[in-house]
């Protein structure tokens, strides 16, 4: 048999999860396919660039990519809904509510690629150059977010600034920004840790990311190649979520331990005001995409009914 070469595109820099979840990827598909296929990887946007990723494997520029569907919020509305304030608890939940959901309703904005697989960031937290540890604190502070992320930043009086993960390094250099609110070990796989002294835990909402493959491609594949597949890709979430978890522990304990990181806790009561705060997001989504034709109020339940099940194992 002839050899398949797959190329697979990734925006930010290898040692990142996004990455890391290639590679591994990568390894489980040449493996499992006994060497009939090979995959050759393209981290740091050296082949397609976050926001080009979803049309770059659609026009066959790559023939796989990994994009964070939080760059194009109204392009990806269903799997997006992953990022309201539900309270998904950590990666490997909110990789299977995002899954389940794709599978539940397969969104018509996938129809031109094979979904390979999905996975959700840990939920976010603030990393910042000054002391945030209070709501007043967080008002006006110049902070870089995405998507549903933004949403919350806006609701908690922050002057959000959205661009993609793989712009931040450059804007918090430059001053752009004093700080982000995403999953925290980016602390320590892009040394944000050297910049952003504290971190405000708010265990806020996830990123969702999507795996696609260029149509055509799938449809060229073997189908034993394809089996492989599709076996892998409730498994690379799970195993995705997992890797984050663990990795947003440790990337805690070395910006304590390496970098003098203040780790700040909010107290009940100044928490219980950030989440009073949250409460208009949800029925405000529900109310604009019940207006464009999506079930909204049904997605939000099925994400509700997701969390419990997934985080009751
Ligand atoms: C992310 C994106 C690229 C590399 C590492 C990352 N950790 C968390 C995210 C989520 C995200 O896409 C973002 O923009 O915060």
């Amino acid at each position: 048999a002839k050899a398949i070469k797959l190329t697979y595109a990734n925006f930010p820099p290898a040692p990142t999860f996004p990455c890391v979840q290639m590679e591994r990827w990568k390894q489980e598909v040449e493996k499992r396919t006994g060497g009939k296929v090979t995959v050759e990887t393209y981290p740091g946007g050296t082949l397609l660039d976050a926001k080009d990723m979803m049309d770059g494997v659609i026009a066959g520029q790559a023939d796989i990519g990994c994009l964070c569907m939080s760059y194009q919020p109204g392009r990806f509305a269903v799997t997006n809904a992953t990022s309201l304030p539900l309270g998904i608890p950590n990666a490997k939940v909110g990789s299977q509510v995002l899954w389940d959901l794709y599978n539940k309703y397969k969104p018509g904005e996938f129809k031109d690629v094979k979904v390979l697989t999905m996975f959700a960031t840990a939920p976010s937290n603030i990393m910042s150059r000054k002391a945030i540890r209070t709501l007043d604190n967080v008002k006006g502070c110049d902070l870089r977010a995405s998507g549903g992320a933004a949403e919350i930043l806006k609701a908690w009086g922050a002057n959000q600034v959205g661009m993609p993960m793989s712009d931040t390094p450059e804007a918090l250099q430059k001053g752009t920004v004093q700080g982000l609110f995403s999953s925290v070990e980016v602390m320590k796989d892009f040394k944000f840790a050297e910049q952003c002294k504290f971190v405000t835990l708010t265990d806020t909402v996830i990123y969702p990311f999507a795996v696609v493959m260029n149509k055509a491609k799938w449809d060229s594949l073997p189908a034993d190649v394809q089996k492989v597949m599709e076996d892998l890709a409730a498994e690379q979430c799970v195993w995705t979520g997992e890797y984050m978890d663990n990795h947003c522990a440790e990337a805690i304990d070395w910006s304590k331990k390496e970098q003098q990181v203040e780790v700040i806790t909010l107290s009940a009561a100044e928490k219980a005001k950030w989440d009073e705060s949250l409460a208009p997001i949800t029925a405000a989504w529900i109310a604009a995409n019940t207006a464009k034709g999506l079930p909204a109020a049904q997605i939000v339940a099925d994400i509700k009914a997701s969390i419990a099940a997934h985080a009751a194992k």
